[in-house]
Formats: C-alpha cells, sequence, structure tokens
C-alpha cells in the first residue's frame, strides 16, 4: 500500500451532519488545534501541502477526507482546544466529533491521537483517550514536534506518556527533522489491512 497515492476526497462540514457510510477502512487524526496533524498527514502522503496547514490554530472546522490507493480514507478531524471558540461552538464541535466517530466506528480501523511532545497531555487529550477507549476503538498515540525537545526532555516526555497511555502504541514524531514517520505509516497500513 502507497500512502503517496493519494488524493484530497472530500471537507465534510461538520455543521452539515454530511456524514456518508460506503464502507471504506478509515484512520481519523484528532488532537488539539496547532499540535501538527495537517502537516503528519502531508508527511505520511509524502506531499508538500495537500493537506492545509496553518499557523492560526483552530483554522480547521471541516473533516478533511483523503482517498488512498481509492480504497482507504485517512481523515483530518477538527477538535478542541481552540481558546477563542466561545462555549457553545466548543460544546457543539465536541458533540460533532463524537458523533463523526461513532457513527463511523465500524469502519474506523485506528484512531491517531496527537499530542504535543512539548506540552505534554491535558486533560483534554486525557478525556478524549478515555472516550476513544471506551468505543473499543485501536489508538496509537503520536507525541508530536518532537525536535522541539533535547534528548533527555524527549525521554521524559516519552516517559510520562507511556505511564498514561500504558500499553499503547506510542511514537514520537517530527515533521521537520522527518522523525517517525514510517513507523507511523507501517502501523496504519497494518491496521487498514487487518481484517
Ligand atoms: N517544530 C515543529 N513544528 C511543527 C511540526 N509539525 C507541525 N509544526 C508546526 O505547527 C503548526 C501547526 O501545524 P498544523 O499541522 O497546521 O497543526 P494542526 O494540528 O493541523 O492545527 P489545526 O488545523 O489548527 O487544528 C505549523 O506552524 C507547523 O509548521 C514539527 O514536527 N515540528
Ligand atoms: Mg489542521
Amino acid at each position: 500500500m502507497k500512502l503517496s497515492e493519494v488524493v484530497f476526497h472530500k471537507s465534510v462540514w461538520l455543521w452539515s451532519k454530511e456524514v456518508f457510510i460506503d464502507e471504506k477502512s478509515e484512520i481519523v487524526f484528532v488532537g488539539r488545534s496547532n499540535v501538527g496533524k495537517s502537516s503528519i498527514m502531508n508527511s505520511l502522503f509524502e506531499k508538500k501541502d495537500l493537506v492545509k496547514t496553518s499557523s492560526l490554530p483552530g483554522k480547521t472546522k471541516l473533516a478533511n477526507m483523503f482517498l488512498v490507493e481509492n480504497k482507504y480514507y485517512l481523515t483530518d478531524l477538527p477538535w478542541y482546544g481552540f481558546a477563542k471558540l466561545g462555549k457553545t461552538m466548543k460544546d457543539e464541535l465536541d458533540w460533532l466529533i463524537s458523533w463523526y466517530i461513532e457513527e463511523k466506528a465500524e469502519y474506523i480501523k485506528k484512531i491517531v491521537i496527537l499530542i504535543d511532545s512539548k506540552i505534554w497531555a491535558q486533560e483534554v487529550d486525557i478525556e478524549m483517550y478515555k472516550y476513544i477507549l471506551e468505543l473499543w476503538l485501536p489508538v496509537t498515540i503520536v507525541l508530536s514536534k518532537i525536535d522541539k525537545l533535547g534528548k533527555s526532555e524527549a525521554a521524559k516526555s516519552l516517559s510520562y506518556a507511556t505511564e498514561q497511555f500504558f500499553g499503547q502504541e506510542i511514537i514520537a514524531v517530527s515533521n521537520t527533522k522527518k522523525v517517525g514517520i514510517k513507523q507511523l505509516s507501517t502501523s496504519i497500513k497494518k491496521a487498514l489491512l487487518d481484517k
């Protein structure tokens, strides 16, 4: 399987509730705003800017679906953590994200939760993690932007994550240095191919 054989499929405007089920296996990326979701997807796809990245946190409010080899979806989900969103909008977004995941649970083969390696897991990250565990969906934890940490800080971040997300696959990733991308790519392909 080649993740680079990819086209943009469509943006689902979450407020439109336009989720459709077409039985394709799917990998979903979630994480607080600015954690590096879109950048990681570009790295996996070996593309520069297929997935829109931005230095303005919280810009993405669409579920952006990418179609790999005409068979699988990799989806960039917008999520919580944008301080400037009012509480009502945050609640609505939370509600819509969970609605997307629950509607598609049968076809979601893995949820990649991104945690900023420097900021560590916040309460909202843990809430999301517990929620996904309740749905029995497989999880991979990505510690993002690992290039920002020195060796000993990186080791600390990893060992803390190992405690918090005990028993889960944890991958430290840097987009800028291209660290961990291959491991993440292998893990995703395996999840998609597993029956
Ligand atoms: N140092 C460093 N910066 C990164 C890395 N990955 C992403 N960034 C930067 O972090 C910022 C946010 O990246 P995005 O990929 O847009 O993050 P996102 O999670 O998709 O953000 P939203 O769409 O706003 O939720 C950008 O300025 C990126 O250049 C990384 O591995 N290392
Ligand atoms: Mg994004």
